[in-house]
Protein backbone atom coordinates (compact mmCIF):
# COMPACT_ATOMS: atom_id res chain seq x y z
CA UNK A 1 0.00 0.00 0.00
CA UNK A 2 1.25 3.23 -0.96
CA UNK A 3 0.87 6.35 1.74
CA UNK A 4 0.16 9.90 0.57
CA UNK A 5 3.24 12.45 1.69
CA UNK A 6 1.30 14.60 4.99
CA UNK A 7 -0.12 17.76 3.43
CA UNK A 8 2.53 21.02 4.20
CA UNK A 9 1.81 23.63 6.68
CA UNK A 10 2.12 26.04 3.79
CA UNK A 11 1.13 26.82 0.13
CA UNK A 12 4.25 29.68 -0.31
CA UNK A 13 7.31 31.09 1.96
CA UNK A 14 8.76 33.96 0.99
CA UNK A 15 12.45 33.87 1.54
CA UNK A 16 14.42 36.84 1.28
CA UNK A 17 18.01 36.39 1.35
CA UNK A 18 18.04 33.55 -0.48
CA UNK A 19 21.93 33.93 -2.32
CA UNK A 20 23.80 34.96 1.28
CA UNK A 21 25.07 32.12 3.08
CA UNK A 22 22.20 30.85 5.72
CA UNK A 23 19.78 31.63 2.76
CA UNK A 24 21.54 29.04 0.35
CA UNK A 25 20.87 26.37 3.57
CA UNK A 26 17.29 27.76 3.68
CA UNK A 27 16.21 27.70 0.77
CA UNK A 28 16.38 24.07 0.53
CA UNK A 29 15.18 23.27 4.16
CA UNK A 30 12.03 25.40 3.55
CA UNK A 31 10.80 22.93 0.70
CA UNK A 32 10.16 20.98 3.88
CA UNK A 33 7.47 23.78 4.76
CA UNK A 34 5.81 24.76 1.71
CA UNK A 35 4.98 23.47 -1.96
CA UNK A 36 6.27 26.71 -3.17
CA UNK A 37 9.39 28.80 -1.85
CA UNK A 38 9.92 32.03 -3.60
CA UNK A 39 13.46 32.97 -3.14
CA UNK A 40 14.46 36.26 -3.40
CA UNK A 41 17.59 38.15 -3.37
CA UNK A 42 19.23 41.56 -4.91
CA UNK A 43 22.33 39.41 -5.95
CA UNK A 44 22.24 36.60 -8.36
CA UNK A 45 20.98 33.06 -7.13
CA UNK A 46 20.78 29.50 -8.36
CA UNK A 47 17.98 28.83 -10.80
CA UNK A 48 14.80 27.62 -10.15
CA UNK A 49 14.60 23.66 -10.05
CA UNK A 50 10.85 23.80 -10.78
CA UNK A 51 7.76 25.41 -10.42
CA UNK A 52 8.25 24.63 -6.39
CA UNK A 53 11.34 26.88 -6.32
CA UNK A 54 10.64 30.23 -7.65
CA UNK A 55 13.37 33.21 -7.76
CA UNK A 56 12.67 36.75 -7.87
CA UNK A 57 15.58 39.50 -7.96
CA UNK A 58 14.48 42.16 -6.44
CA UNK A 59 15.97 45.02 -3.87
CA UNK A 60 14.35 45.87 -0.63
CA UNK A 61 14.32 49.36 -1.03
CA UNK A 62 11.92 49.32 -4.17
CA UNK A 63 8.95 49.74 -2.14
CA UNK A 64 6.58 48.51 -5.06
CA UNK A 65 9.04 45.66 -5.99
CA UNK A 66 8.73 43.89 -2.69
CA UNK A 67 4.77 44.56 -2.15
CA UNK A 68 4.73 43.06 -5.83
CA UNK A 69 7.26 40.12 -4.61
CA UNK A 70 4.90 39.60 -1.09
CA UNK A 71 1.60 38.75 -3.06
CA UNK A 72 0.40 35.40 -2.58
CA UNK A 73 2.81 34.21 0.07
CA UNK A 74 1.58 32.69 3.57
CA UNK A 75 4.43 33.76 5.47
CA UNK A 76 7.91 35.37 5.21
CA UNK A 77 11.49 34.20 6.54
CA UNK A 78 13.37 37.82 6.31
CA UNK A 79 16.98 37.37 5.82
CA UNK A 80 17.95 39.89 3.42
CA UNK A 81 20.43 42.61 4.15
CA UNK A 82 23.82 44.06 4.73
CA UNK A 83 25.02 41.66 7.47
CA UNK A 84 27.94 43.24 8.66
CA UNK A 85 28.62 46.61 10.09
CA UNK A 86 28.95 49.21 7.06
CA UNK A 87 28.01 53.61 7.17
CA UNK A 88 24.69 53.78 7.84
CA UNK A 89 23.98 55.11 4.77
CA UNK A 90 24.51 51.62 3.40
CA UNK A 91 22.05 50.04 6.26
CA UNK A 92 19.64 52.32 5.74
CA UNK A 93 18.26 51.09 2.89
CA UNK A 94 19.19 47.44 2.73
CA UNK A 95 17.85 47.16 6.12
CA UNK A 96 16.01 49.83 7.67
CA UNK A 97 13.93 50.77 4.36
CA UNK A 98 13.54 47.14 3.10
CA UNK A 99 12.01 46.09 6.66
CA UNK A 100 10.04 48.69 6.95
CA UNK A 101 8.50 47.54 3.00
CA UNK A 102 8.54 43.64 3.99
CA UNK A 103 6.45 44.60 6.89
CA UNK A 104 4.11 47.22 4.95
CA UNK A 105 3.89 44.33 1.99
CA UNK A 106 3.22 42.04 4.78
CA UNK A 107 0.16 44.35 6.11
CA UNK A 108 -1.31 44.84 2.63
CA UNK A 109 -1.04 41.24 1.81
CA UNK A 110 -2.75 39.65 4.92
CA UNK A 111 0.55 37.93 5.74
CA UNK A 112 0.09 36.35 9.90
CA UNK A 113 3.64 35.71 10.63
CA UNK A 114 7.30 36.83 9.78
CA UNK A 115 10.37 35.29 11.03
CA UNK A 116 12.58 38.21 11.03
CA UNK A 117 16.72 37.89 11.15
CA UNK A 118 18.09 40.06 13.99
CA UNK A 119 21.57 39.30 15.37
CA UNK A 120 23.43 38.58 18.16
CA UNK A 121 24.84 42.30 17.85
CA UNK A 122 21.77 44.16 19.44
CA UNK A 123 23.45 43.46 22.69
CA UNK A 124 27.08 43.57 21.33
CA UNK A 125 28.18 45.96 24.00
CA UNK A 126 27.99 43.35 26.69
CA UNK A 127 30.70 42.18 28.30
CA UNK A 128 31.51 38.48 27.49
CA UNK A 129 31.11 37.75 31.73
CA UNK A 130 27.51 39.28 31.53
CA UNK A 131 24.85 36.35 30.93
CA UNK A 132 21.70 37.78 28.98
CA UNK A 133 18.08 36.93 28.06
CA UNK A 134 15.39 38.53 25.50
CA UNK A 135 14.56 40.70 28.30
CA UNK A 136 18.30 42.38 29.01
CA UNK A 137 18.26 46.03 27.38
CA UNK A 138 19.81 45.99 24.01
CA UNK A 139 23.16 47.54 23.79
CA UNK A 140 23.53 47.95 19.98
CA UNK A 141 27.36 47.81 18.81
CA UNK A 142 26.67 49.82 15.38
CA UNK A 143 24.82 50.86 12.52
CA UNK A 144 23.98 47.17 11.85
CA UNK A 145 23.02 46.25 15.21
CA UNK A 146 21.03 49.34 15.22
CA UNK A 147 19.06 48.43 11.96
CA UNK A 148 18.39 44.94 13.51
CA UNK A 149 17.29 46.55 16.42
CA UNK A 150 15.26 49.05 14.61
CA UNK A 151 13.71 45.55 12.78
CA UNK A 152 12.49 44.22 16.27
CA UNK A 153 10.78 47.35 17.60
CA UNK A 154 9.32 47.22 13.93
CA UNK A 155 7.81 43.66 15.30
CA UNK A 156 6.92 44.70 17.91
CA UNK A 157 4.57 47.49 16.86
CA UNK A 158 2.95 45.97 13.65
CA UNK A 159 2.21 43.09 16.03
CA UNK A 160 0.63 45.35 18.50
CA UNK A 161 -1.41 47.44 15.64
CA UNK A 162 -1.96 45.12 12.82
CA UNK A 163 -1.45 41.45 14.70
CA UNK A 164 1.03 40.34 12.27
CA UNK A 165 3.04 38.07 14.63
CA UNK A 166 7.00 37.58 14.39
CA UNK A 167 9.97 35.75 15.84
CA UNK A 168 13.00 37.50 16.05
CA UNK A 169 15.69 35.50 15.32
CA UNK A 170 18.88 37.02 16.98
CA UNK A 171 21.56 34.64 15.20
CA UNK A 172 24.90 34.65 17.04
CA UNK A 173 27.25 33.06 14.65
CA UNK A 174 25.74 30.60 11.84
CA UNK A 175 28.34 29.07 9.44
CA UNK A 176 29.79 25.10 9.07
CA UNK A 177 32.17 25.79 11.91
CA UNK A 178 33.23 28.18 14.72
CA UNK A 179 35.87 30.46 12.75
CA UNK A 180 37.21 32.16 16.83
CA UNK A 181 37.11 31.17 20.30
CA UNK A 182 34.47 33.85 20.50
CA UNK A 183 32.18 31.70 18.22
CA UNK A 184 32.50 29.14 20.77
CA UNK A 185 29.64 30.30 22.51
CA UNK A 186 27.97 32.15 19.51
CA UNK A 187 28.26 29.45 17.12
CA UNK A 188 25.04 28.04 15.78
CA UNK A 189 24.73 24.70 13.21
CA UNK A 190 22.94 24.66 9.94
CA UNK A 191 20.93 21.91 11.41
CA UNK A 192 19.99 23.95 14.41
CA UNK A 193 19.37 26.62 12.43
CA UNK A 194 16.90 24.79 10.35
CA UNK A 195 15.35 23.56 13.26
CA UNK A 196 15.37 27.21 14.84
CA UNK A 197 13.14 28.75 11.86
CA UNK A 198 11.33 25.73 12.08
CA UNK A 199 9.82 26.38 14.93
CA UNK A 200 9.60 30.03 14.34
CA UNK A 201 7.65 28.94 11.28
CA UNK A 202 4.92 26.48 13.45
CA UNK A 203 4.91 27.05 17.38
CA UNK A 204 1.60 28.63 18.13
CA UNK A 205 0.65 32.33 19.06
CA UNK A 206 4.23 33.52 19.33
CA UNK A 207 3.03 37.21 19.59
CA UNK A 208 6.51 39.09 19.25
CA UNK A 209 9.09 36.36 20.53
CA UNK A 210 13.04 37.16 20.62
CA UNK A 211 15.34 34.12 20.84
CA UNK A 212 18.86 34.02 20.66
CA UNK A 213 20.16 31.76 17.99
CA UNK A 214 22.75 29.23 19.43
CA UNK A 215 23.54 25.76 19.85
CA UNK A 216 23.55 23.62 22.69
CA UNK A 217 27.26 25.46 23.31
CA UNK A 218 28.99 24.50 26.62
CA UNK A 219 29.86 28.19 26.89
CA UNK A 220 26.96 29.98 26.04
CA UNK A 221 26.35 33.89 27.27
CA UNK A 222 22.18 33.76 26.74
CA UNK A 223 19.25 32.46 27.87
CA UNK A 224 16.40 31.39 25.71
CA UNK A 225 14.11 31.26 29.07
CA UNK A 226 11.44 33.45 27.28
CA UNK A 227 10.93 32.01 24.10
CA UNK A 228 10.38 28.78 25.63
CA UNK A 229 6.98 28.16 24.23
CA UNK A 230 9.05 27.88 20.49
CA UNK A 231 10.03 24.37 21.62
CA UNK A 232 13.63 24.93 20.24
CA UNK A 233 16.23 22.52 21.51
CA UNK A 234 19.20 22.49 19.63
CA UNK A 235 21.02 19.15 18.64
CA UNK A 236 24.68 20.39 18.01
CA UNK A 237 27.64 22.00 20.38
CA UNK A 238 30.92 23.87 19.50
CA UNK A 239 32.34 21.46 21.72
CA UNK A 240 33.80 19.26 19.16
CA UNK A 241 35.74 22.14 17.69
CA UNK A 242 37.45 23.30 20.75
CA UNK A 243 40.68 21.64 20.09
CA UNK A 244 40.81 23.03 16.82
CA UNK A 245 39.65 26.25 17.63
CA UNK A 246 42.31 26.80 20.69
CA UNK A 247 44.86 26.14 18.48
CA UNK A 248 44.57 29.83 16.92
CA UNK A 249 46.38 32.44 18.57
CA UNK A 250 44.82 33.93 22.04
CA UNK A 251 43.55 37.31 21.16
CA UNK A 252 44.99 39.97 23.87
CA UNK A 253 42.38 40.23 27.01
CA UNK A 254 42.01 44.17 25.87
CA UNK A 255 41.12 42.71 22.13
CA UNK A 256 37.23 43.49 21.61
CA UNK A 257 36.93 39.91 20.60
CA UNK A 258 37.86 38.85 24.23
CA UNK A 259 36.00 41.83 25.60
CA UNK A 260 32.41 42.12 24.07
CA UNK A 261 29.76 39.61 23.33
CA UNK A 262 30.13 41.86 19.51
CA UNK A 263 33.81 40.82 19.22
CA UNK A 264 35.23 43.28 16.53
CA UNK A 265 31.60 44.84 15.60
CA UNK A 266 32.37 47.05 18.64
CA UNK A 267 35.36 48.75 17.17
CA UNK A 268 34.52 48.51 13.46
CA UNK A 269 34.10 52.34 11.99
CA UNK A 270 33.87 55.57 12.07
CA UNK A 271 33.23 56.09 8.55
CA UNK A 272 33.32 58.28 5.84
CA UNK A 273 35.44 60.85 8.48
P1 LIG B 1 24.67 37.25 3.71
O1 LIG B 1 25.34 38.57 3.66
O2 LIG B 1 25.41 36.07 3.22
O3 LIG B 1 23.26 37.31 2.99
C1 LIG B 1 22.45 38.46 2.99
C2 LIG B 1 21.82 38.58 1.61
O4 LIG B 1 21.02 39.77 1.59
C3 LIG B 1 22.86 38.69 0.48
O5 LIG B 1 22.68 37.64 -0.44
C4 LIG B 1 22.59 40.04 -0.13
O6 LIG B 1 22.74 40.06 -1.54
C5 LIG B 1 21.15 40.30 0.28
N1 LIG B 1 20.86 41.74 0.26
C6 LIG B 1 21.64 42.75 0.69
N2 LIG B 1 21.08 43.93 0.40
C7 LIG B 1 19.91 43.67 -0.23
C8 LIG B 1 18.90 44.47 -0.81
N3 LIG B 1 18.95 45.82 -0.76
N4 LIG B 1 17.86 43.86 -1.38
C9 LIG B 1 17.77 42.51 -1.43
N5 LIG B 1 18.70 41.70 -0.92
C10 LIG B 1 19.77 42.27 -0.33
O7 LIG B 1 24.26 37.02 5.25
P2 LIG B 1 23.91 35.66 6.00
O8 LIG B 1 25.07 35.26 6.81
O9 LIG B 1 23.29 34.70 5.08
O10 LIG B 1 22.80 36.19 7.03
C11 LIG B 1 21.43 36.19 6.70
C12 LIG B 1 20.71 37.11 7.66
O11 LIG B 1 20.96 36.68 9.00
C13 LIG B 1 21.17 38.57 7.58
O12 LIG B 1 20.06 39.40 7.79
C14 LIG B 1 22.14 38.70 8.73
O13 LIG B 1 22.18 40.02 9.22
C15 LIG B 1 21.52 37.73 9.75
N6 LIG B 1 22.52 37.20 10.66
C16 LIG B 1 23.44 36.27 10.21
C17 LIG B 1 24.37 35.75 11.09
C18 LIG B 1 25.34 34.69 10.68
O14 LIG B 1 26.13 34.26 11.55
N7 LIG B 1 25.34 34.21 9.44
C19 LIG B 1 24.44 36.22 12.49
C20 LIG B 1 23.44 37.19 12.83
C21 LIG B 1 22.51 37.64 11.94
C1 LIG C 1 26.27 38.81 12.43
O1 LIG C 1 25.28 39.48 12.70
C2 LIG C 1 26.80 38.71 11.05
O2 LIG C 1 25.76 38.76 10.09
C3 LIG C 1 27.64 37.48 10.80
O3 LIG C 1 28.36 37.67 9.60
C4 LIG C 1 28.59 37.19 11.96
O4 LIG C 1 29.61 38.11 11.98
C5 LIG C 1 27.83 37.15 13.27
O5 LIG C 1 26.97 38.26 13.44
C6 LIG C 1 28.72 37.06 14.51
O6 LIG C 1 28.47 37.80 15.45
O7 LIG C 1 29.63 36.23 14.54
Amino acid sequence: MTTSPLPKPFHRILLTGAAGGLGQILRETLQAHAAIVRASDISPMAPSRGAHDEVITCNLADKAGVAALVKDVDTIVHLGGISVERAFEDILDANIRGTFHIYEAARLHGIKRIVFASSNHVTGFYSQDTPLDAHTPRRPDGYYALSKAYGEDMATFYFHRYGIETVSLRIGSSFPEPRNRRMLSTWLSYGDLDHLVTRALLAPDVGHTVIYGMSDNRDAWWDNRHAAHLGFEPADSSEVFRPQVECQPQPAMSDPDSLYQGGAFTAAGPFGD
